[in-house]
């Protein structure tokens, strides 16, 4: 008898080994133009990881890119594994070229639709991402197929190419580079042949790298059922929106008539686009097939679709849980976030933290928890530019952000997901609003608040999040368009350290490994000083731009706009190139445009 309470585990968890050389490929994901993108295995797109809940998986990855790697699990709790979690420098050293790694986890209790990604720079928009799902063994809804379906942007450049124009001083106000395309399953053009009278249960991931995108099937509604791995009551929409990161599973009714095809398009937000080339597709249009016979529609432009004026009202707030989890208590704890772009002494535009860019420690955070004994709660040695937080156990834990810039941003916190409380937006640039605890319009909580692991903060506005500190761990909290992340737009949470010490010291033998390759210390505060407390020689944040400068720089900033825009539009070309002729005539004009309204201020 003793041996079946052995076995019950074992038959009931499943391991699943991947072994995964990770390279690059040469692919051409839009039709447009070849680029390499990162495969496995030589192949991309990405597998899909399709497992069951308290499943282990186990991926033994080769690094034979000519560049540092590492891998995220977006939306797994790890749960007790927080050393798998994979952002570099915070849980692990960067996995450097043709070193082998090891990730090893179990998936716990959780199941719904996830994504793995590179979290090394902005990697994964070299292709570095595939979909993670975790299936249950049984659904609250009834469906036939299960099917699954990606939306992202694309560049034509590789990303650390674009990365150097963009954090450049000729980008003094933080354009983000353009997408060439927005894809749809890793390509463009795609024919999804559907059966009639059929529910398909759609599970979609947004793996793009920035921008956010609506989807829509003409004369067909979604029904959502589950908002970034959590179940919701079902709730019909006619589109969605998601932020880069975001997942929702829907269920889709096709009709009996079979008789006509129907678009279905996915669509840049052209809102977050600082300015918007002739020649790119802000609408990608694929096509759900009920008669191959039949015609396939015409592709039409942005404006000329008849629910746009719909779009914008996308609110995501009306998802309420199936587990019907009330609001938690007051916090414990509020972490109060500043956020604004600024130009610092270099004259390159970051993104600031109460006044901090995060800038990565010489030692993974988690590995300062581990070396650091009783000075592990004390957040002077995490480092001064890290925008670290402590975090007791069990606390609730208020994060309120302020947006002081007139971008949207889809926040991620790893290892849990929270609960959106409150959210508001200025269309006015000159003035952001911020969260005021007096106002009851900001104050007037919902009693089912909607939980996700991904949340836009908008233009110029608020957020205001909850969670229970009930996961030991260091854990990154960022914002999810890795231009912004590479700008420093994050913080850490150092989550009850003295557990972490406790239950998770031991460190996998190839994730030391990994360090010593690199030559990187695993060991010590953020400055790689066995003194704890002395932190000389951390990474710190360049200065900021001397005083007085401000005046002589604000026009400075103005003539460099005109470079930023050339600039980034010089990579938005070049990415174009083969494709479509100059039209340096349209930027010129654009560049006049731009200097009549300035003089007319
Ligand atoms: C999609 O269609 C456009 C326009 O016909 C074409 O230029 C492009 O190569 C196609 N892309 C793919 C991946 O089929
Ligand atoms: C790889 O990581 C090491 C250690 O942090 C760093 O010094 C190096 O610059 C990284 N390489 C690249 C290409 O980012
Ligand atoms: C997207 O790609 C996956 C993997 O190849 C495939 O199973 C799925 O059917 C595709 N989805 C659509 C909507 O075409
Ligand atoms: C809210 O009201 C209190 C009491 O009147 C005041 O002390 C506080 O400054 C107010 N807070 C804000 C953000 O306006
Ligand atoms: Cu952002």
């Amino acid at each position: 008898m003793i041996f079946l309470f052995f076995i019950i585990p074992i038959v009931l968890c499943q391991s699943h080994i991947f072994n995964w050389n990770v390279s690059y490929v040469n692919v051409n994901p839009d039709g447009l133009q070849e680029r390499l993108m990162i495969g496995i295995n030589n192949e991309w797109p990405l597998p899909t990881i399709k497992i069951k809940t308290n499943d282990q998986v186990i991926i033994h990855l080769h690094n034979s890119l000519d560049t540092n790697t590492s891998l995220h699990f977006h939306g797994l709790f790890m749960k007790g594994q927080n050393g798998q979690d994979g952002p570099e420098y915070i849980t692990q050293c960067p996995i450097a070229p043709g070193v082998n790694f090891t990730y090893n986890f179990n998936v716990g209790n959780q199941s719904g639709t996830y994504w793995y990604h590179s979290h090394s720079g902005s990697q994964y928009g070299d292709g570095f991402r595939g979909l993670f799902i975790i299936e249950d063994d049984t659904y609250d809804f009834d469906y036939d197929e299960e099917v699954t379906l990606s939306v992202g942007d694309h560049y034509h450049l590789q990303s650390t190419e674009i990365m150097k124009s963009f954090l450049s001083r000729y980008n003094p106000t933080g354009a983000e580079p353009i997408p060439q395309n927005g894809l749809f399953n890793e390509t463009r053009n795609v024919t999804w042949e559907i059966k009639p009278d059929t529910t398909y249960m759609l599970r979609i991931v947004n793996m793009g790298l920035f921008v956010s995108q609506y989807l829509y099937i003409e004369d067909h509604n979604f029904v959502v059922v589950e908002v970034d791995g959590v179940k919701v009551e079902p709730y019909e929409v006619d589109h969605l929106y998601m932020t880069v990161a975001q997942r929702y599973v829907v269920l889709l009714k096709t009709k009996s008539n079979m008789d006509k095809n129907y678009r279905f398009v996915n669509i840049l937000d052209q809102d977050m686009l600082d300015f918007l080339p002739e020649d790119l597709q802000i609408v990608s249009t694929n096509y759900l097939i009920y008669n191959k016979e039949e015609s396939l529609p015409k592709h039409l432009p942005y404006d000329k679709f008849s629910l746009i004026e719909q779009f914008p009202t996308f609110d995501d707030s009306k998802f309420k849980p199936l587990n019907k989890m009330i609001l938690l208590p007051d916090p414990d704890y509020t972490i109060l976030l500043n956020f604004s772009m600024e130009v610092l002494g270099d004259g390159v535009t970051y993104a600031l933290f109460n006044g901090k860019a995060f800038t990565p420690p010489k030692v993974p955070s988690l590995y300062t928890v581990l070396s650091s004994g009783e000075l592990a709660t004390n957040e002077i040695i995490y480092g001064s530019n890290t925008n670290s937080f402590i975090l007791q156990n069990d606390e609730v834990v208020e994060i309120i952000l302020n947006n002081h810039d007139p971008g949207k941003h889809p926040f991620h916190l790893h290892g849990h997901n929270f609960q959106v409380l409150s959210r508001g937006s200025s269309e006015d640039d000159e003035n952001p609003i911020d969260f005021d605890p007096n106002n009851s319009s900001h104050t007037t909580y919902p009693e089912y608040p909607l939980i996700r692991d991904t949340v836009e903060v908008d233009s110029n506005g608020f957020m205001v999040i909850r969670f229970q500190a009930n996961n030991p761990g260091v854990w990154f909290f960022h914002c999810h368009v890795d231009w912004h992340l590479e700008q420093g737009l994050a913080i850490t949470l150092i989550e009850n350290p003295e557990e972490i010490q406790k239950t998770q010291s031991k460190i996998d033998d190839s994730h030391l490994n990994a360090c010593k390759e690199i030559h990187m210390g695993y060991e010590g505060n953020a400055a790689g000083n066995m003194e704890f407390l002395n932190l000389e020689g951390e990474n710190v944040q360049v200065k900021p731009l001397p005083d007085g400068f401000t005046t002589k720089g604000h026009i400075a900033i103005v003539l460099c706009s005109l470079f930023a825009i050339y600039g980034i539009w010089s990579i938005y070309r070049y990415g174009m190139e083969d494709v479509n002729e100059d039209n340096s005539k349209l930027l010129i004009e654009k560049l006049k445009l731009i200097l009549r309204e300035h003089d007319n201020k």
